[in-house]
């Protein structure tokens, strides 16, 4: 049981970092230029070429991280832990940057104002996207990875740690909104 979160977390941390990466280093000009559609924001501000990036650049790095820490975890627990290759390293990483952009997207679509919570697309669109582009890139590293058990416990999990860093964010000052 433990070993399947823990293998879990593990394979989504590249997806997980983005966004955290991407509220620290975002800014500047937004995806949609200013653009809007049916009179609202295509995507709005919060949307940043910058923050997508950094997002992006960030998850990557942590996944090939990740494989250098991984046989160190190994030894000292009695777990084997998922292993990134480059092409899945980015999918999750620009996956979950894309997800969340759709995510803006839709939420602009149903009136919701730049960094008003839609509750249940905030916390798993990025995974959503995540997921999609891995297995669309990476077919058989994502079967092997993301068995269906490992599925379960990320769709049960991501929602609550992302509540919590937010939250930690939030209360760091660094995040506008405690979700
Ligand atoms: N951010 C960014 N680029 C992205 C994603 C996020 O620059 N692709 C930065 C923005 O500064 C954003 C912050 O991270 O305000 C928090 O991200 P998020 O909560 O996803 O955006 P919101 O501002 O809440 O906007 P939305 O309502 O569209 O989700
Ligand atoms: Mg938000
Ligand atoms: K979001």
């Amino acid at each position: 049981m433990l070993e399947a979160v823990a293998r879990a977390v593990w394979a989504m941390l590249p997806a997980y970092v983005p966004n955290n990466a991407a509220v620290l280093f975002g800014g500047g000009r937004p995806i949609d230029g200013g653009r809007e559609w049916g009179g609202r924001r295509l995507l709005g501000d919060g949307k940043t070429w910058r923050g997508t990036l950094a997002g992006t650049l960030v998850g990557t790095a942590l996944s090939v991280l990740l494989n250098r820490l991984a046989p160190a975890a190994e030894a000292r627990t009695d777990w084997s832990l998922p292993r990134f290759s480059l092409r899945s390293g980015v999918a999750l990483a620009f996956g979950a940057m894309a997800g969340d952009i759709a995510g803006s997207f839709f939420k602009r679509r149903t009136g919701l104002a730049r960094g008003e919570m839609a509750l249940g697309l905030d916390q798993l669109d990025f995974v959503a996207g995540a997921l999609a582009l891995a297995r669309a890139c990476s077919p058989r590293w994502f079967a092997r990875t993301f068995t269906r058990p490992t599925v379960a416990v990320v769709l049960l999990l991501t929602p609550l740690l992302h509540v919590l860093t937010n939250a930690i964010a939030y209360g760091l000052g660094l995040k506008d909104e405690p979700y």
